[in-house]
């Protein structure tokens, strides 16, 4: 588990960065900030469009933990694509290809800080130190989530599209009025979505909304360079961090397969934001590898040679390069980094298909705190409608 605190921790002398460069310094990619090529070349430091440097200075053991992070959130995520194929889950959204976004991004948040979900959030909700079991659970049908928002500060999972970032906007503007901004410890708030959602109403009110009550809000966008099926040109005509100035707030692009790059503009936008800065967009440019979801067929809309060209870009294998050329990991080290993932797989499984089917009276439980007259009533309805199974062949 890496808990790097860039500027705070020692750095690694062994890990020491190649070369200074602008944001990106790549031909074609002029507006991406980067902190490690896809070859594992560390960069120094990259400039966002405003000017702001990004650097991150993690000691050996923190650049371990951030490898040990992607590779067990990714097998964690196969996992449960495999359960959903057998018939153990009624549906699946995978992560893959887009761990690094993921893992830099929520080893960002500080203890303190909110973050709101799409249902792809498996490797925050991992960082947030919430049983990677939870979100099972919900696709197996058999409770509603299942985590307490409140305990990890991660929100429920949310399928609408676009409607967390509204959520994140009202509970982020009850941090500024409950005057929990201003200082290190002040609580920021994070919320994710889609390339797809940047289309809905809800995205585009909620930036009106977090910019003019600055709002100690990151609006953290995977561009995984598809809603479904539809491709990005579809949702804009210009890139998408751009659309932040719109809004009066800083928009930034960064590499989202670039696990240290991830973690140093998120880090930096949460600590704006939690010093009363209002909110800022990142946009983590990706790619989504699999399927939108197992109930989906990419080849029907997308080239192979596509998926090619990102899988030489892929956040595992560019960690694990870096690690290498700098010496600062051996074979013994991913040995037991993929023992590790392949027994939390093993584990999760296990555990899955132990779940018990719930009671269908049980429904009736969460839908009010105190419960209500009616509900009672519905309650003692469908009880007296399962006991007149019983004894029966059905
Ligand atoms: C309001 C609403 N409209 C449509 C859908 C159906 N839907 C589910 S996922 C999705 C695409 C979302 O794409 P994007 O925002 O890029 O997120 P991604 O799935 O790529 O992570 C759509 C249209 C929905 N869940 N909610
Ligand atoms: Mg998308």
């Amino acid at each position: 588990m890496a808990k790097g605190d860039p500027g705070v921790t020692a750095r690694s002398r062994r890990a020491a960065p190649r070369s200074k460069r602008a944001a990106g310094g790549r031909v074609g990619d002029p507006e991406l900030v980067q902190l490690l090529t896809p070859e594992g070349d560390r960069i120094e430091s990259a400039v966002g469009p405003d000017g702001t440097e990004y650097r991150v200075d993690f000691t050996d053991e923190e650049y371990r933990g951030l490898y040990r992070d992607l590779v067990l959130v990714r097998k964690l995520d196969a996992e449960a694509t495999a359960l959903q194929r057998q018939g153990e889950l009624g549906l699946w959204a995978s992560l893959l290809g887009q761990e690094a976004a993921q893992v830099g991004s929520g080893r960002a948040l500080r203890t303190q800080d909110m973050a709101f979900p799409t249902y792809r959030e498996h490797g925050v909700l991992y960082c947030r130190g919430i049983d990677p079991i939870m979100p099972l659970s919900l696709f197996r049908g058999v409770d509603q989530g299942g985590w307490d928002p409140n305990e990890f500060k991660f929100n429920m999972y949310t399928i609408v599209i676009g409607a967390q970032t509204l959520h994140a906007t009202g509970y982020a503007m009850g941090v500024n009025i409950d005057g929990r901004t201003g200082s290190d410890d002040g609580e920021a708030v994070i919320a994710y979505f889609g390339d797809g959602a940047t289309s809905q109403g809800d995205v585009n009110e909620a930036f009106v909304w977090a910019g003019v009550f600055n709002a100690p809000l990151v609006f953290f966008c995977q561009n995984n360079q598809y809603a479904i099926s539809q491709p990005l040109e579809k949702q804009t005509r210009i890139p998408l961090y751009q659309r932040a100035a719109g809004f009066g707030f800083p928009g930034v692009r960064v590499d989202g397969n670039d696990v240290l790059a991830s973690y140093a503009v998120t880090r930096t936008a949460l600590d704006n934001a939690r010093h009363g800065q209002g909110p800022s967009l990142i946009e983590a440019y990706t790619y989504r590898m699999g399927a939108h979801t197992t109930s989906d067929d990419p080849t029907r809309y997308r080239i192979a040679s596509e998926v090619e060209s990102w899988q030489a870009k892929d956040p595992i294998a560019r960690m694990k390069a870096f690690l290498v050329k700098q010496q600062l990991a051996d074979d013994t080290f991913f040995a037991e980094v993929d023992e590790q993932a392949r027994r939390e797989a093993v584990d999760l499984r296990e555990r899955v298909l132990a779940m018990p089917d719930p009671e269908p009276v049980s429904m009736f439980d969460h839908v009010y705190p105190n419960g209500s007259p009616l509900l009672d009533q519905q309650r003692a309805q469908f009880s007296r409608y399962m006991e007149s199974f019983e004894g029966s062949a059905h």
